[in-house]
This record gives C-alpha cells, structure tokens and sequence, in this order.
C-alpha cells in the first residue's frame, strides 16, 4: 500500500482506553496500513461522533475500529450511521463493573446493525480483522495477513516439537 490515506480509523470513547487501543494501532502499523487515532464519545461528543461517522466513508476509510468501555454505545452507534464496517472493542474501563457491561453493550446489537465485536480489550485483533478486511482487496495486504498467520502457525508447530522431543515434564516455556 503506496498511500498515505488512512484507511482505517481507530476512535475510543476517552484517552483512558488508549493504553488498550493502541494494541490496533501498533499491529496496522506492522501491517503497513495507514490509520488515524482519535477520541469521539458517544456521550460526551455526540454530534462530533455523528459527524465522524457520517463522513467517514467519503473521506476513505474503510474500517472504523470503535473501543469504549462500561455504557459502550460508541461502537453501535457509529455502525448505525456509517455503511463502513465497524469493529467493536470492549474495554474494561474505569467505570466497568467487570468488563461484561461493555462486552453486552458492543455485542449484542439489534438485528440489521451489526459490530463486528472482538473479545475483552482485544485491539489488536481488531487491527488483525480489519487488515483482514482491506486485504480482501489489497493483495499486498493480503500477502501480509497470510504471512502473519503462517507465522503463527509454525510457532506453533515448533512447540509440538519441542514438547515431542523434550516431553511433556520439561520445562515448555519459551
Ligand atoms: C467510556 O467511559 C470510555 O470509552 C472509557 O472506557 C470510559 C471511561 O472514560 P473516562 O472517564 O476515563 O474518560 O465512555
């Protein structure tokens, strides 16, 4: 990917989810998929949230992945407006009773209007899902998600190896 347009936008309803957040941001980045970062609060900035989400697509982004935690609307209500796919991560936040109030508040949508809703602060599959996205259509992304997961699988088959010929009383750390 030769551009500099971010193709995926990365928003969260505060800075305190960065520390989470940032999980997308750095696994795109490996991916050599350009992003922007910001915060818009379902809350706290509604008509900016409605302004993101309107004009997202024409300013050509092509995933939106949307973190919030606790009362976690931001991820819903954006996919409500926008035509884009969106990507919900459920954070566990400061104001979470145990991380079930935003994981419900993200995954269970009302027919019509899905979110594409990844496990517990778990941004960096939802930067690995929306590469998966792009790379749908941008075969050199694609080559990357494939070498990716390639990746993952032989590190896995090393440790059947490992665990083969050491046996299962060894020590099997890393
Ligand atoms: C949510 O409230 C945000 O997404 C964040 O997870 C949580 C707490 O926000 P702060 O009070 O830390 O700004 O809307």
């Amino acid at each position: 990917m030769s551009t500099n347009q971010p193709l995926v936008g990365i928003i969260m309803g505060s800075d305190s989810d960065l520390n989470i957040m940032q999980g997308a941001a750095e696994i795109l980045k490996e991916f050599g998929i350009a992003f922007e970062l910001t915060v818009v609060s379902a809350h706290r900035t509604p008509l900016r949230m409605v302004a993101y989400a309107t004009k997202a697509s024409e300013r050509g982004l092509k995933v939106i992945i949307a973190g919030a935690g606790g009362a976690a609307h931001l991820p819903g209500m954006v996919a409500s407006i926008t035509s884009l796919p969106v990507i919900g991560v459920p954070i566990k936040s400061s104001n979470s009773i145990d991380g079930w109030d935003s994981v419900l508040s993200i995954l269970q949508m009302p027919n019509g209007i899905p979110v594409a809703t990844v496990a517990l602060n778990a941004a960096k599959n939802a930067g690995i899902l929306a590469a998966t996205i792009i790379g749908a259509f941008d075969e050199t992304v694609g080559t990357k998600v494939k070498a990716y997961k390639n990746n993952l699988e032989a590190e896995v088959l090393k440790k059947v190896d490992k665990l083969k010929t050491e046996g299962w009383q060894n020590n099997f750390d890393n």
